[in-house]
């Protein structure tokens, strides 16, 4: 599925994210920048240790207590299809979804797309952030998520193309739901 607004696409697809080939994919990363499971342990194997190496220098340089949720930094992507990794950290729901919990999921989209930005990067593509591990409600971060991304094309008219991807058909059939109630 696919939509334009202003000048940018946004692509809601199924698929593993580390095969994407837009200029920068997004990791659901924990605060640690240390890896783990889900999308974050596929992306550090198929994406190799340049990456790993880069986020040992942030936490080192930059934040020695961790990545705080709701923010974003970038790296190589190493073997990866796409040059940039941008990681973020998305809020632990647990099954609970409130106004906290909103806005860390809102941050971590909008500070991942100004991270782009500054960078220069014009595509980039987003996994379903905080709905696997961390438990958030799918429908409510979808909603959250695309709330993020179109206030971002509509404060900055600079990316090209935005994709959802999505690893399972649940998951893509809930956030096409969610983009229709937009
Ligand atoms: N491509 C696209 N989506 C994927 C992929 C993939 N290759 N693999 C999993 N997903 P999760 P979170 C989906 O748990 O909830 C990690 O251990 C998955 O089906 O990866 O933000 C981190 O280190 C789900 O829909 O991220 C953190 O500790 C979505 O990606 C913690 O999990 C997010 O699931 C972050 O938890």
């Amino acid at each position: 599925m696919e939509i334009k607004i202003n000048n940018t696409k946004i692509i809601l697809k199924i698929g593993d994210i580390t095969e994407e080939d837009t200029q920068a994919i997004v990791n659901a990363a924990n605060s640690t920048l240390m890896g783990g499971g889900g999308v974050d342990g596929a992306i550090h194997r198929k994406g190799g240790s340049a990456i790993l190496e880069e986020c040992k220098k942030i936490r080192k340089e930059k934040y020695t207590d961790g990545l705080p949720t709701g923010e974003a930094v970038i790296t190589t992507g190493g073997n990866l299809k796409a040059n940039y990794v941008i990681h973020t950290v998305g809020p632990i729901c647990s099954g609970s979804f409130k106004e906290r919990e909103e806005k860390l999921l809102y941050n971590a989209y909008y500070n991942s797309l100004r991270l782009a930005k500054e960078k220069g990067i014009k595509s980039i593509s987003f996994p379903s952030i905080s709905t696997g591990a961390y438990r958030c409600p799918v429908d409510k971060a979808a909603k959250t998520a695309f709330k993020a991304v179109i206030d971002f094309i509509k404060n900055e008219n600079y990316i090209e193309e935005i994709r959802f991807v999505l690893f399972t058909q649940d998951v893509y059939e809930r956030y096409k739901e969610a983009f229709n109630e937009i």
